[in-house]
């Protein structure tokens, strides 16, 4: 045990939240826990590796998670090393996570750390998000200049798929600024439902404007203008099936957890009124 005193706790400004894991097809388990991963909060990293993790329905996932807890996500590709065109994967990924940052990273190349020295400023907190191996912790250590962090290849030996990080540590960083390396994150499990979706799909948003009904599910309507732009090529048809089982998903969660508060405070009226039937039994 060390010798820490807390001599202040600060205001929680703001906090990535995902639903607990672990609940895994437990919808109703899930959406009763959150999970804060980290607060105060500067920017996020959602680090992806360019080898099979490489997902772009994970990052809209990611970005949706992120802006619902109204943050500022910064996407990084690592092991651009190993992939034969890294740029059309940013261009790739732009195109899903429009106006968001977007960094290559190699394990070749010292130089692709300089873009992201400005997120390290003193003051600045980031807080690393991603599956496990995809190099957020050898991303940690190349920016600090010091193996700070355990990593895969530094623990050999430890089994495949096994998370190497295991705790959330925070960094302060040589820069002056602040990083939270996380574990790796099996599943995004979704929390709050706060403008996420609008945030990462806006021009689907913006389609939906155009729908005859205004509570268009986009499914089946006539008159939809999202089918319409999907059978045009507008967008991407697997990007729309994305979005629109983060709406279900998120909405879900938002029905429940309002259905489980009006049960509450039917509860409660009902114990009110007991007591009062007890106070004028009484008389
Ligand atoms: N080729 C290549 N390999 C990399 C790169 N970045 C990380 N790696 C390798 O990927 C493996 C996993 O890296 P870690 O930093 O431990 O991954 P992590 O994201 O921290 O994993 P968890 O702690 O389990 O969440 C290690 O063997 C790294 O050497 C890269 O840019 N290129
Ligand atoms: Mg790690
Ligand atoms: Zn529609």
């Amino acid at each position: 045990m060390t010798d820490t005193v807390i001599s202040r706790v600060l205001v929680r400004k703001n906090a990535l939240s995902r639903g607990a894991s672990g609940a895994r097809n437990k919808q109703d388990e899930r959406s009763k826990k959150e999970q804060v991963i980290a607060a105060n909060l500067d920017t996020i990293f959602i680090v992806c590796g360019l080898d099979r993790d490489f997902n772009l329905r994970r990052i809209e996932r990611y970005l949706t998670l992120v802006y619902n807890c109204d943050l500022n996500p910064v996407v990084i590709l690592t092991k651009a090393d190993i992939h034969q065109d890294p740029e059309a994967c940013v261009g790739e990924v732009e195109a899903v996570a429009m106006g968001v940052p977007v960094h290559l990273v190699s394990a070749s190349d010292d130089t692709c750390l300089a873009p992201l020295e400005p997120y390290l400023s003193p003051g600045r907190t980031t807080a690393m998000v991603g599956s496990s191996g995809v190099g957020k912790s050898t991303l940690v250590n190349r920016l600090y200049g010091e193996n700070v962090q355990l990593t895969r290849s530094t623990s050999i030996h430890m089994g495949k798929g096994r998370h190497t990080t295991t705790t959330r540590d925070l960094i302060v960083m040589p820069q002056g600024g602040m990083v939270i390396d996380n574990p790796g994150i099996r599943e995004i499990a979704f929390w709050e439902l706060d403008g996420g979706i609008e945030a990462a799909f806006p021009e689907i948003e913006k389609f939906a404007l155009g729908c005859r009904f205004a509570n268009c599910s986009h499914t089946h309507e006539p008159g939809c203008r999202v089918i319409e732009a999907v059978a045009e090529g507008e967008i991407p048809r697997n990007r729309v099936e994305n979005y629109l089982k983060m709406k279900r998903e998120l909405e879900y969660l938002s029905n429940r957890r309002h259905k489980s508060a009006d049960r509450v405070e039917k509860e409660r009226w009902k114990e009110v009124a007991l007591q009062v039937k007890a106070i004028k039994k009484r008389r």
